[in-house]
């Protein structure tokens, strides 16, 4: 045998491997369990393999709640959330939830296959033709693409490390079809993969950073404490806890920030929100920012008096983002907690009892006022008597996650019910955006394994109710509570031109729990509060998919739930 034939032998022996295997290693070399996603092409057969490989692929009926769950499951698990899109159309349905997770610093990869790059560059006119990376860069923290297998290993730790460092946040990897089948040699390829080690390093403050927090918090006269989702998203419970008790400060959580500490510690200030805001002098935030949920820090909400900021962030451009920020604390959220608890020292003075006095007396009357509202049985039902069930429920099994959207649906579930643990409460998030229900639910269950309870308004609920066939193909614990109003904020409104129906309302007195039937759950039609608690109870006890549309008063809602004063008005009368 002539040498050269030799050499074609052995080369035609050698291992080989592809673009598919390629990405589907480098993943699972970096812990990744989980994929959101819609199959089709270019990507189906890479989602078939992956599942043979061992990782979890979950197929939805939208791009957009399959983001969505990827989405929260980076909040929930600080590892990126991946989701996968097919070109053009699955790519831009993803897009939605990747800037809802940029926005939301929330670590999410979005992996989509793309159309062949020379003919999209050239604008030929390809299957599902769009230049995606193009569109996703200034929607997310980073984006990549992937041209050759050898650079499979490098892009995806890149994706990776950009999506959970610093303050987290949406990447985009482009995966052009011609890559899934691109060989290359086994033992070449493997070499090319790479561990992402210390993936989030610490960011440690700066001593002189905290000194300055500690002064300003010691000389306060009625100092609060802000936690947001940030706090949340930081896992470092058991050292905010000590943080809020050992200062003896009343703390005020952010809707995500709920059950860090119990909604009903002693030190809670939820119940009191208009007077801690307006009456405070100094204000720590702990991973919460002073954007529109806060007012900017600023205006009518805050009062007349003074105010001094620390703000605790990993970003150092959110510093001074609205007003000035008297003390800076920049720095992962865990080290900052711990530094300054331990700056604390012995001696550190409790907060003036006359301000614990104002803040507890406010509460309490607060609290006290409420309490006959939620015991009501009205009948249609309203949101207190509603909610006040489902309070008690949540109170009974305070390690269910509750995901929550809609307008009153929302602010008056987020101002009812109590949480009592961490990462329990996930919602609408900083865009108020619909449509985050049920890929939440499929999510939160997915990676926590624990029973998931949906509050939805009508309207809400419309956005991702297809996914109920998700639910119950994967026969997820996942009990949906819908809030049937008609319509948005009300089923009341009249079209004064008498022809179609007005543009917030819906279907008159619509059957939703008829929906999940169709699936093989459980629906329930619940009119009273009694109704209600029994078949949420069942549901939650046999972890059986359930729908319960819960009939409320049509009039019931007000527009625009708690934030009506951001509709624009005219100086002209309204027509
Ligand atoms: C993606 C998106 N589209 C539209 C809106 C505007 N919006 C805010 S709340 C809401 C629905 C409110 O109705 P519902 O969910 O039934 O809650 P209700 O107040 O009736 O309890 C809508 C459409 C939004 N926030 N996000
Ligand atoms: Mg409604």
């Amino acid at each position: 045998m002539s040498a050269e034939l030799k050499n074609t032998d052995a080369s035609a022996e050698r291992e080989m491997t592809d673009g598919f295997h390629l990405i589907i290693d480098a993943l699972k070399m970096n812990g990744v369990e989980t994929i959101y996603g819609v199959p089709g092409i270019p990507i189906t057969d890479f989602g078939r393999m992956a599942q043979a490989e061992g990782i979890r692929v979950l197929s939805f009926r939208h791009e957009q709640n399959a983001g969505y769950a990827a989405s929260i499951a980076g909040y929930l698990t600080k590892k990126p959330g991946i989701c996968l899109t097919v070109s053009a159309p699955g790519f831009l349905n993803g897009l939605t939830a990747l800037a809802h997770a940029t926005t939301n610093c929330f670590p999410m990869i979005l992996i989509s296959g793309s159309s062949e790059r020379e003919v999209v560059d050239l604008q030929q006119g390809d299957y599902e033709e769009m230049d995606q990376l193009a569109i996703a860069k200034p929607l997310c923290k980073a984006a990549y693409r992937v041209l050759h297998a050898a650079d499979i290993g490098i892009g995806i730790a890149r994706a990776i490390r950009a999506a959970v460092s610093g303050r987290p946040g949406g990447v985009y990897l482009d995966l052009p079809a011609k890559l899934f089948g691109q060989v290359m040699d086994a033992e070449a390829g493997r070499k090319s993969l790479v561990k992402v080690i210390d993936a989030a390093p610490a960011q440690i403050p700066s001593p002189n950073s905290i000194k300055r927090a500690l002064e300003v918090l010691r000389n306060a006269k009625k100092p609060l404490i802000i936690l947001g989702k940030g706090a949340s998203y930081a896992q470092a419970d058991d050292d905010i806890k000590a943080l809020v008790e050992k200062t003896g400060v009343p703390f005020l959580p952010m809707s995500m920030g709920k059950g860090l500490l119990p909604d009903t510690h002693p030190q809670c200030a939820g119940a009191a929100r208009s007077t801690v805001l307006a009456q405070a002098d100094v204000v720590m935030l702990i991973g919460a920012r002073l954007n529109w949920l806060l007012s900017h820090g600023k205006g009518k909400t805050w009062g007349t008096d003074p105010k001094k900021f620390i703000h605790i962030d990993i970003e150092p451009k959110e510093m001074d983002s609205n007003v000035e920020i008297a003390a800076p604390v920049v720095g992962d959220i865990g080290s900052c907690v711990a530094a300054l608890l331990a700056g604390l020292g012995k001696d550190f003075p409790q907060p003036p009892a006359e301000w614990i006095t104002t803040v507890t007396s406010k509460r309490d009357e607060n609290v006290a006022k409420m309490a006959p509202r939620l015991m009501n049985n009205n009948n249609p039902m309203d949101y207190h008597g509603a909610l006040g069930v489902l309070r008690t429920i949540v109170k009974e099994r305070p390690d269910a996650i509750l995901v929550n959207e809609g307008a009153n649906a929302l602010d008056l579930t987020r101002g009812i019910i109590d949480m009592y643990q961490p990462r329990k409460r996930i919602d609408v998030g900083t865009w108020g955006v619909m449509g985050i229900g049920m890929g939440y639910a499929v999510g939160a269950a997915i990676e926590t394994g624990k029973p998931v309870l949906c509050i939805e308004g009508d309207s809400a609920f419309g956005f991702s109710g297809m996914e109920i066939e998700t639910i119950c193909r994967y026969r997820l614990p996942v009990c949906v509570v819908i809030f049937n109003n008609d319509g948005i904020y009300r089923g009341t409104d009249v079209n004064k031109a008498g022809t179609d129906p007005a543009t917030t309302v819906f279907v008159k007195g619509a059957r939703y729990d008829k929906m999940i039937e169709a699936f093989g759950g459980v629906g329930v039609n619940a009119t009273t509060p009694d109704e209600l608690k029994r078949a949420v109870n069942a549901a939650m006890d046999s972890g059986k998919p359930t729908l319960i549309n819960a009939v409320l008063d049509p009039a019931a809602g007000s527009e625009s739930g708690r934030i009506g004063n951001l509709n624009p008005q005219s100086a002209l009368k309204k027509k």
